[in-house]
């Protein structure tokens, strides 16, 4: 891994951020690839569906949606240790999503003026699920459980037949994950298509379709490759999608006494997803920089993933940060904003308290990154590429809306009609203000009064 080394250097705060390793994002011509295929499902729903299917995932799946019996079948096949962690994964999500729902509350102003605060479920959502090399149900579980923890009403996920399929049925880990978390509407369509049909809903084109074969939902939710980031973001003009998501990162602050061959472990962890994640070592001990990249070189050739992780790791966006102490190992990962960001010091407690900016924060050697990935109860999906500076990860408010409602009785209102009237005609509005005097003196354009 690379050195970047801060020490003895006083940065401005634009220093510091253009100091952090990132990757580099190419542009792509995605979007002139990406708006036909949109423009067809909105016109011919499922027939354009099933063409698209062919021509991407080479398969026409005998059923767009996955019947429930499939479902079901996927998981009475489900390996049972696979299966046992996917339901604990479930029930600690479940534990943790539903302290998460948001309270409703109201303010009192004064007599009679009351602004109360509800928060609505989102009511229909689309979840997409990537197929392809990197097939991961643990996401479903991190999507699904905090919707319906909020309470949205209908839920449906799209993920692409699985490769080696003929009937075109999708990877039955995530088949049988559905089964376990209880989501019945599963298509068999992948890619930008998928994205199309949530957005755009789509009519069927077979009996078995039914003359509609998918509602369009309000928000899409889900990881997925250039082209679906596409689709999303092409869509998002009139549908809620989450975060588009960039490659996957870890940002570790270490001390001197950390061990050394743990922190390769996490750093190679996170390698292993993508020649594109970022591994990022903060500490102020060369020492210990030292034995980390010892232990590197002897972990990373016996990983599964060498390759990969190699190509990761010696990668620009992933680095040894050297620094002058502690202080300011907290303010490069500020800077940094990783997406999982550990802490491997002393006195762990005081520095979770200084981070002002990360995805989701692992606190000591016992709260590594893949326990969040799998089954602490924690949500999965974080901000990348330091939109940890103003995002947050999924949770049930990413399914939810606030809206206010505004509680004013008569003489909550009489008690500031003067004042909204004042206000009103400083902006020429004088309608506006006529609104509200109209309801406290006679009105002269009642028709009751004509
Ligand atoms: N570390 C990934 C999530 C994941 N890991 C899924 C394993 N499976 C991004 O947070
Ligand atoms: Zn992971």
């Amino acid at each position: 891994m690379r050195i970047i080394d801060l020490r003895g250097q006083v940065l401005s705060r634009a220093e510091l951020l253009a100091a952090m390793p990132r990757a580099a994002m190419g542009t792509s011509e995605a979007t002139d690839l990406v708006r036909p295929i949109l423009d067809d499902v909105k016109e011919r729903g499922a027939a354009a569906l099933r063409d698209f299917e062919e021509k991407f995932d080479h398969v026409r799946p005998e059923h767009l949606r996955v019947p429930e019996e499939e479902i079901q079948a996927a998981l009475t096949t489900l390996d049972p240790e696979v299966r046992a962690a996917i339901e604990e994964s479930v029930r600690r999500a479940r534990a943790v999503a539903a302290n998460q729902v948001p309270k409703d509350f109201h303010t009192d102003l004064a007599p009679g003026a009351r602004v109360a605060e509800r928060w609505i479920p989102i009511q229909r959502v689309g979840l997409y699920v990537p197929g392809g090399k990197a097939v991961y149900p643990s996401s479903v579980i991190m999507n699904a459980v905090p919707a319906q923890a909020a309470g949205v009403e209908s839920l449906a996920i799209a993920t692409p037949p699985a490769r080696d399929d003929a009937k075109g049925l999708p990877n039955k880990t995530i088949l049988a994950t559905c089964a376990i978390l209880g989501v019945h509407e599963v298509y068999a369509v992948g890619g930008a298509q998928a994205i199309a049909m949530f957005a755009y809903g789509a009519k069927g084109s077979e009996p078995q379709d039914g003359a509609v074969l998918c509602d369009p939902v309000d928000k899409i939710t889900g990881p997925g490759n250039i082209f679906v980031a596409t689709a999303k973001s092409l869509v998002s003009a009139f549908v809620g999608i989450d975060a588009v998501a960039g490659p996957t990162e870890i940002g570790i602050i270490a001390d001197k006494d950390a061990n050394p061959s743990l922190l390769a472990a996490d750093l190679i962890g996170q390698a292993e997803h993508d020649e594109l994640a970022g591994s990022v070592l903060f500490t102020d001990s060369p020492e210990l920089a030292g034995k980390v990249q010892e232990n590197l070189a002897y972990r990373v050739p016996r990983t599964e993933h060498a390759e990969r992780v190699h190509t990761s790791l010696s990668g620009t966006q992933s680095a040894i940060v050297l620094t002058d102490g502690l202080d300011q190992s907290i303010d490069a990962a500020n800077a940094y904003a990783a997406e999982h960001l550990e802490i491997q010091t002393a006195d762990a407690d005081a520095v979770v308290k200084r981070i002002k900016n990360a995805g989701a924060i692992f606190r000591g050697p016992y709260s590594p990154v893949p326990l969040g990935d799998y089954m602490s109860g924690s949500n999965h999906v974080l901000p990348t590429g330091g939109t940890a500076r103003f995002a947050a990860g999924l949770g049930v408010h990413t399914f939810m809306k606030p809206v206010e409602v505004i509680e004013y009785d008569e003489e909550g209102l009489k008690a500031l009609a003067a004042r909204i009237n004042a206000f009103a005609v400083s902006e020429d509005l004088p309608a506006h203000g006529e609104c509200v005097l109209s309801r406290f003196v006679k009105d002269p354009y009642d028709k009751e009064t004509l």
